[in-house]
């Protein structure tokens, strides 16, 4: 009896998806320590707990394909790209790793609807609103440093900007969470 529940057109995204995730993980991971090396411990810090989200994102589909009784393929992952020349191409190279993920995820939401595997389009909701924090959350770190001077940035404002990350929440508040008296 065949008890697989993905096609094969979504159970290759979701497997391609997964290596997606990992490749965003050794990209903080190699991000985090170019930090560190550079002396950025609280930036460091904070690549280094998204490199653990992105791995989890990683074992979230790969549950998932499980779940749904199809097979999971470990792929290679490709190499980070080189380290980034300061802070703030730092930020802009993570954000930009980041639209590109969310673009992966759309595609997924889309093949889903398409195929009306509303169980695989269910699960990936919670990659599209994961996706919304982490960009919000690398456009407000971007926010900071053009205010701390983007890549001119003294000395100064990015230590303190390095000593904030250390203790930054790793999600970022949602507009469909605020409210009148929370804003
Ligand atoms: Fe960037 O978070 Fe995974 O999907």
């Amino acid at each position: 009896m065949n008890t697989n529940r993905l096609s094969k057109t979504i159970c290759a995204a979701l497997n391609n998806q997964m290596t997606k995730e990992a490749h965003a993980a050794q990209i903080y991971l190699s991000y985090a320590a170019w930090a560190a090396e550079a002396g950025y411990d609280g930036i460091a810090n904070f690549l280094f707990r998204h490199a653990n989200e992105e791995r989890n994102h990683m074992m979230k589909i790969l549950e998932y394909i499980l779940e749904r009784g199809a097979k999971v393929t470990v792929s290679a992952i490709p190499a980070p790209p080189a380290n980034p020349k300061n802070v703030q191409d730092c930020f802009e190279k993570t954000f930009q790793s980041e639209v590109d993920n969310t673009e992966a995820i759309y595609k997924i939401v889309k093949l889903s609807f398409d195929e009306s595997d509303w169980a695989t389009w269910n699960f990936i909701q919670w990659f599209v609103k994961e996706q919304t924090e982490e960009e919000t959350m690398v456009m407000n770190m971007l926010d900071k440093l053009k205010i701390a001077g983007g890549a001119n940035a003294s000395g100064e404002s990015l230590y303190s900007l390095d000593r904030d990350m250390q203790s930054m929440p790793d999600d970022a508040t949602l507009a469909q969470e605020k409210t009148a008296e929370n804003p």
